[in-house]
Parts: C-alpha cells; sequence; structure tokens
C-alpha cells in the first residue's frame, strides 16, 4: 500500500494517517469472512468532503480499502458512511459499485430524501442506514426526523445502525426499543472499559440486547475503547487486553447477532494507529472456537448483508 495523501483538503490537526503496509494476520480468517465495518474517506478531490463537517481525514481511497480486504484475508466489506461525508453518498456508492457485489453500505440520510434515491441506493448495495447521536461528530437531528427515516427504510428490509456513548444509552433507550427494524450497535455502545465487565454500564446494555431480539452489537474498535492500549510485541498476549472481556461476553452470549469490523481508516485515535493485521489478531481472543468465529464474521454479516445468497 502506498502512503496517504492529504488530499486537495487541510487535515485536522493532530490527524493520524491509516497504518501503510499492515502486516499479515497470524489469525487466519475463516473463509468468506466480512469486514463489517470500515469506511473510504474521498479522496477528496473528487469526493469532497461535507462542508458541515467535525473533522477533515486523510483520504482513505476504495482501493486501499479493497487492497486492505484482500491482505488481510477478507472476502467482503460493509462500508459505512462515515460524518465527514455528511449525507452526501457519492463516495460510498462508488466503492460498493466498484467492489462487484463484494462490499454493501450503510448510508445517511435525511427526511428530504426521495423514494428514487433511496431505491438508487439499494441497487448500488445499500442495506441500512446509521444514526449518530457522538456529539462530537455530528450536530443534534430530531428523533422524529429519524423515526420518518426508520419507517421508509424498513420497508426496503434494510436496518438502522446506531453510534452512541454509553453514558447517553439511558436517554436513548425509548427511542431504540420503538425502532421498527434490526438495530446495529456500533462498538459495543462505546463502553468504558476501567469498569468492570459486571458493572452497571455494561449491565444496562447487556440488558438492552437481552430485552430486545432484533439489537446487535458490533465487536469492534478495542483500538478505539482501549486504555491498556496495544501489546509492546506482537506475541501470544492479547492486543487490547481490556476490551477483551466486554466483546467475549457479548460474542458468548449473542452468538448470531454480533459483527466485527477493523473501523479501517480509524477516524479521530489519538495515541497511535494500529497494524491492521494486528488488530486482526484480537478476533480469536474474543471469539474463542471456530464455530463463533464463523458466526462473527461469516454467518452473521451475510444474514445482515447479502440474505439472498443464504
Ligand atoms: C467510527 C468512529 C468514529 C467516527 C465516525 O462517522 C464517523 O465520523 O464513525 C469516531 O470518531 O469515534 O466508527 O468510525
Amino acid at each position: 500500500m502506498s502512503k496517504p495523501t492529504s488530499g486537495a483538503f487541510e487535515k485536522t490537526p493532530g490527524w493520524l494517517d491509516w497504518y501503510a503496509g499492515p502486516s499479515k494476520p497470524r489469525f487466519v480468517l475463516p473463509p468468506g469472512a466480512v469486514d463489517a465495518h470500515c469506511h473510504v474517506f474521498g479522496p477528496g478531490a473528487e469526493f469532497p468532503y461535507a462542508p458541515e463537517r467535525k473533522y477533515t481525514p486523510c483520504d482513505a481511497s476504495k482501493g486501499e480499502l479493497f487492497a486492505l480486504r484482500d491482505q488481510l484475508g477478507f472476502a467482503r466489506n460493509v462500508i459505512v458512511q462515515a460524518t465527514c461525508h455528511g449525507a452526501d453518498n457519492r463516495a460510498l456508492v462508488d466503492a460498493c459499485i466498484a467492489s462487484g457485489g463484494r462490499a454493501r453500505g450503510v448510508a445517511t440520510v435525511r427526511r428530504s430524501v426521495s423514494d428514487d434515491e433511496l431505491r438508487a441506493l439499494h441497487a448500488a448495495g445499500v442495506r441500512g442506514v446509521r444514526f449518530n447521536f457522538v456529539r462530537r461528530l455530528v450536530d443534534f437531528t430530531p428523533k422524529d426526523e429519524l423515526a420518518e427515516i426508520a419507517a421508509r427504510i424498513a420497508v426496503l428490509g434494510w436496518h438502522v445502525v446506531v453510534y452512541f456513548e454509553a453514558q447517553d444509552l439511558p436517554g436513548l433507550w425509548d427511542f431504540f426499543t420503538t425502532l421498527p427494524t434490526i438495530v446495529v450497535v456500533d462498538h459495543m455502545g462505546r463502553p468504558d472499559v476501567t469498569q468492570p465487565v459486571h458493572g452497571p454500564e455494561f449491565a444496562l446494555f447487556l440488558r438492552l440486547m437481552h430485552e430486545h431480539p432484533n439489537i446487535w452489537s458490533k465487536v469492534s474498535c478495542p483500538e478505539r475503547l482501549s486504555v491498556a492500549g496495544p501489546p509492546a510485541l506482537a506475541g501470544e498476549q492479547a492486543p487490547y487486553r481490556d476490551v477483551v472481556p466486554f466483546a467475549r461476553r457479548l460474542v458468548e452470549t449473542f452468538p448470531d447477532r454480533v459483527l466485527w469490523g477493523t473501523d479501517w481508516p480509524h477516524p479521530n485515535l489519538r495515541g497511535h494507529m494500529p497494524d491492521d493485521g494486528l488488530l486482526v489478531g484480537f478476533i480469536p481472543h474474543i471469539a474463542t472456537t471456530p464455530d463463533l468465529q464463523r458466526k462473527l464474521l461469516v454467518d452473521n454479516p451475510m444474514r445482515l448483508y447479502w440474505p439472498e445468497e443464504g
């Protein structure tokens, strides 16, 4: 892979570029594995970043994403619209189409989206919309607008992906639990991993999933949630070991409702940028049997994003 460029835009100061030249993972992914959470950024010269964005990333093109997919041993990608592109899904659509059926998408739409636009997104491979509640990333969208969008996309058989921080779950509970679709939570609802896995904060998230069988979770982003950080050396020790108990608990309790993704190109990371080859080494620590690994990496994402192949 080549080094990331800064494209036509000025990157946010302190921005960490994605890791060029990722290593080959020691953990061999099962055949047909899906990277179910990743992004494309621009390139800004071709697909400009949205005026309302809260950060300007380095470019991360579809070609670079597909090269990463092949290097890591994934078969497919689920590309999630990032907030730096707002509700302009052109880069996402372009990547899905260029993948030749090996990428599906999760878009961001506004209330003003037309039925024709939704149909065009579906034809390109979009199967969900993302509602983002992380205040450093987006301005507030009224819940009635989101509910209206959810009702419209439910008809297409799509689902809703939600991104929020753990302390905001109580206030969002009623909204999430009345959504009419499958609801996929990004990054385990961002638990504070310095709290015990048996503590009240994560218990609330587990209760959400126990009580609502339409709610799924991505057990992704250890590199974002970890306080312990990566191991000093690549070895037998679990990378991001403080995140393992949280992700493993979800994988073992809800094996049919979990997804995993790299989150490449890792927007807004501070401190370090992971080698995605080492990041894949997190997986066997949270899905400890071939059966759990196949569900997490193949069966579940295929059921959600490529149901016609089931
Ligand atoms: C992620 C995480 C982040 C960013 C976005 O859409 C986005 O901008 O999702 C973040 O900054 O935590 O999942 O990519």
